[in-house]
């Protein structure tokens, strides 16, 4: 029968927060928009047909929920700031580059940190963590630690461990956009109800570094993954729907916005997001407050945008505000664009997986295990025991 909400703990929220709802059967009824039909009604039959329609969501996503970014400024640079071959007791090399996006002064720099395996033969792939929690989680000196990013452990796997704080791009306040990589590139005055948002910013700072790792011969430009929780869970998914360049990506928690069905309006729902959190999404997003059924598309598209590339969709029992469900039956419904590629994606007989029983599909993998909403290290692990099947580190 697979993982079911905790009856108690529905009980327990639903009184806590009565204007949000907790119970299934208090799903509305809804039907999904059809992955394989063009806004023309023109069926799509074949992976060759796919590009065209993938292009279609895409500009969806951009037009209606994250907004459009910009291009790479001209005057990007790299800067290394520094380079220590015996980091980790001699496990890693830390690299420490800064990504310099014009040379103003107070202009917003993107700090990357990566440790890169010592023990190896080739270049090594990667995982990129957007961190959205303070920036000592993800602490170069490696003073403190945290579950949040386990960077020993990714370097102990043969994956250079890299991150980069989400408030280096944006600060995750509103501000009317003056501030961060917006203030930087556009003037207020000229955004449209259809400018990209912080989210959208975050991710345009993750496909950055992917611009930087295309020049740095220690990275495995075509396994790299990129990830984060919750607003970073989110982020996460548009960065790998705007840059193909990412070979997989991995949502952890990311809830309403992220890999949750908007239509279910379960835990967490437009309505709140966007008032609690104004600046995340295009200001055309809340348009659909409270009218989610009026979207043109669901966040089952925005897994779909990954095929057939590897996504990994991973929740906590305690999270029901990030509806576990929902974020399950959004990476199932992206079944049929993995299809065009003969790839199986989830690849279940529909039902949920049992708590802590992760299910590695044909380039599309699910888990929910027990606990609260955090990025913990059974999380890292899962997802790259599914790196390690999809990017080819082992054999299968
Ligand atoms: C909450 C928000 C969620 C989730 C979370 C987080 O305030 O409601 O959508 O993103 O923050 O990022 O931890």
């Amino acid at each position: 029968m697979g993982w079911q909400a905790n009856k108690e703990l529905v009980e327990t929220l639903s009184s806590k927060q009565p204007g949000v709802n907790y119970r299934e059967e208090r799903v509305p009824n809804y039907v999904l928009p059809d992955i394989l039909s063009c806004a023309d009604g023109r069926a799509v039959h074949s992976a060759a047909d796919w590009p065209a329609r993938r292009q279609e969501i895409l500009e969806l996503f951009r037009e209606h929920v994250y907004g459009r970014s910009p291009a790479a400024p001209a005057g990007m640079r790299f800067e290394t700031v520094e380079i220590d071959p015996k980091a980790m007791n001699g496990a890693a090399t830390l690299k420490r580059i800064n990504i310099h996006f014009s040379e103003q002064a107070d202009a917003p720099v993107l700090r990357l940190v990566m440790f890169v395996p010592n023990q190896r033969t080739a270049p090594a792939p990667a995982f990129l963590l957007i961190c959205n929690r303070g920036v000592e989680n993800i602490d170069y000196t490696r003073k403190i630690k945290s579950d949040f990013w386990p960077a020993e452990r990714i370097v102990e796997r043969g994956y250079v461990a890299a991150a980069f704080f989400n408030g280096d791009i944006d600060p995750d306040k509103h501000d009317g956009f003056v501030n961060g990589i917006h203030g930087l590139l556009e003037r207020p005055e000229a955004r449209t109800p259809s400018s990209w948002g912080t989210l959208a910013a975050w991710a345009w700072g993750a496909a950055r570094v992917m611009d930087y790792w295309v020049t740095d011969p220690d990275v495995d430009d075509t396994r790299c993954v990129v990830t984060g929780h919750s607003r970073g869970g989110k982020t996460a998914l548009w960065a790998g729907a705007e840059d193909t360049r990412f070979a997989m990506a991995v949502s952890n928690e990311s809830g309403c916005g992220g890999a949750a069905l908007s239509r279910r309006c379960y835990g967490e729902t437009l309505s709140i997001i966007n008032k609690a959190m104004p600046h995340w999404f295009c200001s055309r997003f809340h348009d659909y407050n409270g009218r989610e059924e009026a979207l043109p598309l669901d966040q089952h598209l925005l897994v779909a945008l990954m095929a057939p590339r590897a996504v990994y969709i991973s929740s906590a029992d305690q999270d029901l505000w990030a509806d576990p469900r929902g974020e399950f039956l959004a990476a199932q419904a992206a079944t049929p664009a993995y299809a065009l590629f003969a790839r199986k994606g989830l690849g279940n007989d529909g039902a949920m997986p049992d708590l802590n029983t992760p299910l590695l599909g044909d380039g599309v993998a699910y888990h929910v295990r027990e606990g609260s909403h955090t990025y913990s290290l059974y999380d890292w692990d899962c997802h790259m025991d599914m790196a390690d099947r999809e990017l080819k580190l082992k054999p299968s």
